[in-house]
């Protein structure tokens, strides 16, 4: 026969209206995720770590303050979760910012559960 090749299915419910079928990875395999922490330090001013929080991890100012409120209490928290390469790159710009004006901050990277 000349022509006996399907066309290609439409797409089911719940599926992207693409118009197009994704390959089944393709829909539905996520990155892995990694939490970015940020720790405290008796130097660093809560100043700073509220604008690194606002100006490199993009919070709100009521949320910057929380999460550094949350660190200064606690010891340890989470400024955001992001694929590894985002959260290396939000890592180091943090380091250079906090050494440029002599602070000691730290951060670290986990994978989320
Ligand atoms: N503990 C610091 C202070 O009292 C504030 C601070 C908060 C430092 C969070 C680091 O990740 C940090 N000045």
């Amino acid at each position: 026969m000349a022509d006996d090749k399907k066309p290609p299915r439409r797409e089911r419910d719940g599926e992207r209206q693409t118009g197009l079928v994704l390959d089944e990875r393709t829909r539905t395999k996520k990155p892995p995720m990694y939490k970015v922490l940020l720790h405290n330090d008796d130097y660093t001013t809560r100043e700073f770590v509220v604008w690194v929080l606002q100006t490199v991890f993009h919070k709100n100012e009521n949320d910057a303050v929380a999460i550094m409120s949350h660190v200064h209490n606690h010891g340890i928290g989470i400024a955001g979760v992001y694929t590894f390469e985002v959260a290396e790159t939000k890592v180091t710009k943090t380091l250079h910012l906090a050494k440029a004006q002599q602070f000691p901050l730290q951060l670290s990277i986990e994978p989320t559960d």
